[in-house]
């Protein structure tokens, strides 16, 4: 836990007091859900976005820009003036840098929301700020650059415009920022989670594809777009869909120049940035091949290409035979006992394989970029400070398994909040031997389990269903669940709600229902196992290792026939799975600092502020619970015999010598410095202080006494001398 200097900052600074509402929701009097959530709406109203809980922030989605980001605002937070100011993300920023850069402990920032939230603005805030209190030296301000120019590149790439965010995550990413012992960043390491690449080829109405590629269409030049084979317009384009793709207040045209630039500068050369644009164009002109079905003796339709031009542009594009594509997107071959057998593929098995060679290039591009873009920035870390902006939340009419997965990511998140700041502080106390009234809070880790565990969770359930030999489909997987779950109170299904009586036709018999602890969501089990499974054609592999294209060649080392092997890859799931639970433990081995952004309307409007909508997210995020411990809590706390070091200079009991014990001694020096006994509480192994200003207050009088003892000592030589 942080210090929470600010909430006792605020405690003793009446300015702070008096700004709308309360700015720090520990104040609140009287506490309730209610009270709770008319501070925050009264102060959202009075454009006041930000609220503490003690060292966290709560963020409200203003839907319009307010003028409290500039650098003035900057200079003040960072002068260490937030005790004086109102609540800002700056201040958790500078919280996070200045123990980063003082007393030396790594920092993470955790950003949490549902989609459209505003965690992805709130990651940009907090790294400009950074950004600008660091030193303004040459090299450092290449490295902040090329750090701060990553985000207009991975959010062309990893964005997409949803029904509930135009500029929505489609990525998760998690980005350290490595400094030096000065405080002065080095460089950066980013991690990128599971891209929902089932976009490219397939967005719902009202939604769009990733932001690139109509960027590519808007902005490039009459001869770029002739180079890589496209058409202006998007609706000559499959994978784009024929509805209007402009958005109100997005520039493409803009954006693509400044994902340009941003990529120059980070260091591509410009040979990189043609390549990656062509396998861009690629992707694209995949989506434009059409097949048909060529009557063949044998009476099955088989596949064929019905515009050669396409496939001859596509061919040009990555240097490869227009054969060996044709061959691969309309054909399996299948070698057996040493002998090759080639079948055809019916339409329905092309268009499968076109569109998952499509999914393949994209997302290992975007692996691609992450990992070009780390060669830029990464150095050798000392010290560094993470933040974590991934996809929020998610209930769609029509859930599948990249909801699923976006919604386990948040579990976990959920999760690594309720461990690290409520159930971790309660635990103290009681260790400790303090007294507490416990608080209740909804432990979700019993929906964690239902998705992860090892021992028969969904994900395991459904990696089973992808590796089982004979006939399995969404049905057998579904079976598979209800047999597992059917009694399960976080699922739901026809037949587990038939088992317990219940009618709810709401719930499709194709679908299973999970209770995430932000809400009920409906998954439909279709698609979950080829999601999972990814499977990509080896020849389609195979063909775009043969390819003269460097970078798309790159992309396929499995297309390499000496590499074939014949084990199954690990599952989308699987791989999933395992780098969340290394980023967890990453995040545990760093001081959290917590951001909780809130979606204020459903309609990405300005100044609107829907009492329900908040209220379930007050609910979920159990801000309530939160306030709770916090208040019954204990800002600061350390153990006897450091406290006991520091201090001891302060009072004549335990100055210049303590013979007795640790605790015994720091009993009897503080009860000889006047501070309120409610101020304190003496634990097992640790003193406990309630309010940051008594922390303070401490300190100060140790510097003086300090400043005392070393002008004796300095009169003493002298007196030697
Ligand atoms: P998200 O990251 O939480 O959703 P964003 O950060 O993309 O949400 O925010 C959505 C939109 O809200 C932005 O494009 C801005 O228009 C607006 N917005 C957010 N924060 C601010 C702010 N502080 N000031 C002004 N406007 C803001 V998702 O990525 O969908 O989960 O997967
Ligand atoms: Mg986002």
């Amino acid at each position: 836990m942080g210090t929470g200097a600010r909430a006792g900052a605020m405690e003793a600074n009446p300015s702070v007091l008096a700004t709308v509402g309360v700015g720090d929701l520990v104040l609140l009097d009287p506490l309730s859900e209610e009270s709770l959530l008319s501070n925050l709406r009264e102060r959202f109203l009075h454009k006041e976005i930000y609220t503490y809980i003690g060292n966290v922030v709560i963020s409200v989605n203003p839907y319009r820009q307010l003028p409290i980001y500039s650098a003035e605002m900057v200079e003040q937070y960072c002068n260490g003036n937030f005790y004086a100011m109102k609540p800002h993300i700056y201040a958790i920023a500078e919280d996070a840098y200045s123990s980063l850069r003082d007393r030396n402990r790594d920092q993470c920032i955790l950003i949490t929301g549902e989609s459209g939230a505003g965690k992805t603005e709130a990651s940009k805030l907090v790294m400009s700020y950074v950004a600008a209190v660091c030193s303004k030296g040459a090299d450092v301000t290449k490295v902040k650059e090329q750090l701060l120019q990553s985000n207009p590149v991975l959010e062309a790439f990893g964005n997409a415009k949803t029904i509930r965010n135009n500029n929505s995550s489609r990525f998760g990413k998690y980005m350290d920022v490595e400094f030096d012992f000065k405080g002065e960043p080095l460089g950066g390491l980013i991690s990128n989670y599971l891209l929902e690449k089932s976009r490219v080829v397939w967005h719902v109405k009202n939604e769009r594809n990733f932001h690139i590629f109509y960027q590519l269409l808007a902005g490039a030049s009459d001869p770029l777009l002739k180079r890589l084979k496209l058409q202006r317009d998007c609706r000559h384009h499959g994978y784009l869909g024929d509805e209007n793709p402009r958005l109100p207040g997005m520039d493409d045209a803009t954006n693509f120049q400044a994902v340009q630039d941003a990529m120059r500068i980070i260091g591509f050369s410009e040979a990189e940035v043609m390549q990656l644009l062509e396998v861009t164009a690629v992707v694209l002109k995949l989506g434009d091949l059409q097949l048909s079905g060529q009557f063949q003796a044998s009476g099955m339709d088989a596949c064929g290409i019905q515009n050669i031009q396409v496939l001859r542009d596509i061919c040009e594009l990555i240097g490869l035979q227009e054969s060996i594509l044709e061959q691969a997107l309309c054909s399996r071959t299948v070698e057996a006992k040493q002998e090759k057998v080639v079948t055809a593929l019916s339409v329905a098995q092309g268009y499968f394989g076109r569109d998952a060679l499509a999914k393949n290039i994209y997302s290992r591009l975007f692996d691609w970029l992450v990992t070009r873009i780390n060669e830029s920035i990464q150095v050798r870390r000392r010290k560094v400070m993470g933040v974590l902006d991934i996809y929020g939340f998610e209930i769609f009419q029509d859930n599948s398994f990249e909801q699923f997965i976006i919604n386990y990511c948040n579990e976990k998140l959920q999760q690594i909040f309720i461990l690290m700041t409520l159930k971790e502080e309660q635990e103290e106390y009681f260790r400790e031997g303090i007294k507490w009234t416990p608080v209740t809070f909804f432990d979700n880790s019993i929906i964690c389990d239902l998705i992860e565990s090892g021992k028969g969770g969904i994900l395991v359930l459904l990696d089973e269903e992808c590796l089982r030999p004979g006939t399995v489909s969404a049905a057998t997987f579904l079976a598979k669940l209800d047999q597992a779950f059917g009694s399960h109170e976080h699922y739901e299904s026809r037949k587990s709600q038939s088992d317990r009586h219940i009618t709810d036709t709401s719930l499709p018999s194709t679908c299973f229902r999970v209770h995430h602890y932000a809400g009920k969501v409906t998954y439909n089990a279709t698609g979950f196992i080829e999601k999972n499974t990814d499977r990509l054609y080896r020849g389609l592999a195979q063909a775009m290792w043969q390819a003269k294209h460097t970078l798309l060649r790159s992309l396929f080392p499995d297309g390499d026939p000496k590499k074939a092997s014949l084990k199954m890859p690990p599952t989308a799931g699987f791989q999933f799975k395992a780098s969340i639970n290394t980023l967890m433990k990453n995040l545990y081995s760093k001081n959290p600092n917590y951001i909780r952004c809130i979606k204020p309307n459903e309609n990405q409007a300005p100044g609107q502020f829907t009492d329900e909508l908040v209220r379930s997210q007050v609910r979920y995020l159990g801000l309530l619970e939160n306030v709770r411990v916090r208040r019954a809590g204990y800002a600061y706390r350390q153990p006897y015999q450091p406290c006991l070091e520091r201090y001891r200079l302060l009072s004549t009991h335990t100055w210049p010598r303590w013979t007795g014990t640790a605790r015994d001694g720091v009993q009897a020096l503080l009860s000889d410095l006047d501070i309120p006994p409610e101020e304190l509480a003496y634990g097992h192994t640790k003193v406990f202080i309630r309010t940051p200003q008594t922390l303070f207050n401490l300190e100060e009088r140790r510097r003086r006494r300090v400043e005392e003892l070393a002008t004796v000592i300095q009169k003493t030589y002298r007196g030697w001398r």
